[in-house]
């Protein structure tokens, strides 16, 4: 199950882990999303509260764009920003230093005190306005060697923060089934 509000994340992920085998369906819920310095404390806590919502193997993201002049904000509040000032008002707050992270924690509870943790980051810059249609901060984020915007990029999901995290999570994933089965 991939636990989120969220359907543009899980059709996403979906996608992803089809690549290596792995079936995914959506649980649509609204987590618990405490305030916290960083992704990972975010992301164990949404963890265990879909793990408590839906009682079966769970995945759950909590991502972050991290923009390097405004000392990392939105960061770890990525989803009130959003909500609240949305693109044009992160675009406002820019002057010429554009540097950004998108982060990706992926949690992955399955049974009672086990929580897995993967992270990853795409470095890469904030455009100067709204490029191409799409979801969140798609349309202002152009990750590093590119330059086109997430929005615009076809190959999204093989170069995005969510594809690096959920890689390493399907690489244990299938690692670990390995090691059971033999
Ligand atoms: P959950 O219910 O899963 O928490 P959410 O949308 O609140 O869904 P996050 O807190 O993980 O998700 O994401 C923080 C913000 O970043 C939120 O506004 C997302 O829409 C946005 N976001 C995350 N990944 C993105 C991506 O690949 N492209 C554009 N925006 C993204």
């Amino acid at each position: 199950m991939f636990a989120s509000s969220n359907k543009n994340k899980y059709e996403e992920a979906k996608g992803i882990l089809a690549k290596f085998g792995i079936s995914l369906r959506f649980f649509k819920c609204n987590l618990q999303e405490m305030q916290a310095d960083t992704l990972e404390e975010v992301a164990f806590h949404k963890a265990l509260d879909a793990f408590s919502k839906c009682s079966k193997p769970v995945i759950i993201e909590d991502d972050g764009l991290f923009i390097n002049s405004l000392k990392g904000f939105p960061g770890p509040y990525s989803s009130f920003v959003f909500k609240t000032i949305g693109n044009e008002g992160i675009l406002k707050l820019l002057k010429s230093k554009r540097s950004a992270t998108f982060q990706s924690v992926i949690a992955y509870y399955e049974r009672k005190n086990d929580v897995q943790l993967f992270n990853a980051a795409v470095s890469g810059k904030i455009s100067q306005k709204p490029i191409g249609k799409k979801w969140g901060y798609d349309p202002i984020f152009i990750p590093q060697g590119q330059t086109k915007t997430y929005a615009q990029l076809e190959e999204k999901n093989l170069v995005s923060h969510r594809y690096l995290a959920i890689k390493k999570f399907a690489n244990w994933y299938l690692h670990r089934q390995e090691s059971n089965d033999r």
